[in-house]
């Protein structure tokens, strides 16, 4: 269920209700590509930082363990002790972005494994299958994000074909649903809009899966290498588009200045991999910029990272030590460095849905926007 209980301009604010919980809207997605995130973070730490929901890949769990080891362990949420709302990406992505060889007909994808290249199928009901056995709050449709740049001709058909393949994945989703033993059978749906970077042939493919009433619509295929004015066009293409009443996720995006500007755009939901990897990489976010801790002039500074952060890292250790952690290769470098960056993306939703809550949104956004890109 989604309510939208505010408004200004075309940004929105609003409560998402699923199985496992409520989400205060806009949201940030932490990602926890394998039921793990990157960095030695668990479950738990992800309620301390603020996470609202969890996203977790079909493809990484269907090669390993397996998502019947996950069906039979209870579901990921038990698997991995996150109680609180899940949404599961379709592979539809990371077949296309991270595996070798791969075949994409009308049926679906073959592609090898990353792992050990294996070959493998999927198609819309074994990704639904997958998903189902996940347990997932929210599923994802089957789709093809096409590459960027793309010959128009080749987005016309491959759109029409992720068409086809969401009215696969509707009618599977809803037979899963209704078996016994289905792990989730409240799991709803979301349908993905593509069209690369043509507005025409996204307002069509928009036009043409909003028929299919699914719970919520992603717009796919964005932030693949394409110029961010480009990105910031397309969804003031399809928004007027989308369902008014139902939920908007913008899939792999993106900075914090990508999250403002979507949400300026009507966005409700974001994800992206970018704060954990960058705080791997000792580039971190603060309220008043992006800092690389590995820096030589932080080896003395005894301040905290930022001095509005409340995250575990900040409250206690100063930029010194975490710069001499990460310089000295210490594993400690990576989990205080990811917990202060998803820390630090969840509390920007939070500071967003305030200045919502308030109508000062369009201030918020001058005085972060440029600040924080
Ligand atoms: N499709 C799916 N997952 C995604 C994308 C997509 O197009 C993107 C594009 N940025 C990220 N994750 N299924
Ligand atoms: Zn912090």
């Amino acid at each position: 269920m989604f309510e939208v209980i505010k408004q200004e301009g075309r940004a929105r604010r609003g409560v998402f209700t699923c199985p496992h919980g409520t989400a205060q809207t806009p949201v940030f997605m932490n990602v926890g590509t394998q039921g793990a995130i990157k960095g030695a973070v668990d479950a738990f730490d992800l309620k301390e930082l603020g996470c609202q929901i969890e996203l977790s890949n079909t493809y990484h769990l269907h090669l390993r363990p397996g998502d019947g080891v996950v069906r039979d362990m209870g579901g990921l949420h038990k698997f991995m002790r996150w109680d609180g709302p899940m949404l599961t990406d379709s592979g539809g992505f990371q077949v296309f972005s991270l595996s070798g060889l791969r075949k994409i007909k009308e049926e679906g994808v073959t592609f090898a494994s990353h792992i050990d290249g294996r070959r493998i199928f999927m198609g819309p009901e074994e990704s639904m299958q997958i998903q189902s056995n996940l347990g997932s709050d929210v599923a994802m449709a089957f789709d093809e994000c096409i590459e960027n740049p793309s010959p128009r001709e080749y987005v016309e058909r491959s759109c029409a074909r992720t068409t086809r393949w969401l009215e696969r994945c509707v009618a599977e989703h809803k037979r899963l649903n209704a078996l016994p033993g289905c792990v989730n059978p409240e799991q709803m749906l979301f349908g993905i809009n593509q069209g690369g970077t043509y507005p025409d042939i996204r307002v069509r493919h928009m036009q043409d899966i909003a028929k299919l009433d699914c719970d919520g619509y992603a717009i796919g295929g964005l932030a693949v290498g394409e110029p961010t004015q480009t990105m910031y066009d397309i969804i003031d293409a399809v928004e007027p588009h989308m369902p008014k009443e139902k939920p908007r996720y913008l899939m792999g995006v993106g900075t914090p200045s990508n999250i403002i500007e979507g949400v300026a755009r009507g966005v409700d939901f974001f994800d992206c991999v970018m704060p954990a990897r960058n705080a791997r990489h000792g580039k971190l976010f603060t309220w008043k910029g992006f800092l690389n801790i590995k820096n030589e002039r932080f080896k003395l500074d005894t301040r905290p990272l930022d001095d509005e952060c409340g995250c575990p890292m900040c409250k206690n250790f100063s930029r010194a030590y975490l710069r001499h952690l990460f310089v000295s290769g210490e594993m400690l470098a990576m989990r205080l460095a990811v917990m202060h960056n998803l820390y630090f993306y969840n509390q920007l939703m939070a500071r967003i849905r305030q200045a919502l809550d308030e109508g000062r949104f369009e201030e918020f956004r001058c005085r972060y926007s440029d600040l924080l890109d």
